[in-house]
């Protein structure tokens, strides 16, 4: 854990958040600022900068994101669905700790802006 990073505090319960989904290395929760019908985030407990600090041994863990990401729409009723990463400040990164957003419910552009 990181003491300074807001998602690991989320992770461990410190800050409140709308959990979707959890277990003993994966959260998923509603993101506080939606763009969607449905938006949650999904973060993997282990704090990982962002998707370029993702190192070997992390590998499986970002395949669970996917998976549990896909699980979680499903369970929100949506079958259609953007997962999104952003890498780094100007991609739009504002939290330091990887995240997947998923975001549905609604018909979505591309190229996103
Ligand atoms: P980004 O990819 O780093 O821009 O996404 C961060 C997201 O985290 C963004 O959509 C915020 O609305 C969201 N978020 C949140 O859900 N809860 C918080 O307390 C904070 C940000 I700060």
């Amino acid at each position: 854990m990181s003491t300074d990073c807001l998602f690991c505090k989320i992770a461990a319960g410190e800050i409140p958040a709308e959990k979707l989904y959890e277990d003993d290395e994966m959260l998923a929760f509603r993101d506080i600022a939606p763009q969607a019908p449905v938006h949650f985030l999904v973060i993997p407990k282990k704090h990982i900068q962002g998707p370029a600090g993702v190192g070997m041994d992390d590998e499986a863990l970002i395949g669970k994101m996917m998976r549990t990401g896909s699980k979680v729409a499903k369970d929100n009723g949506v079958s259609d669905y953007r997962l999104v990463f952003n890498n780094g400040a100007g991609a739009g990164q504002t939290v330091f700790h990887i995240h997947m957003h998923v975001l549905g419910g609604r018909s979505l552009n591309w190229p996103p802006g």
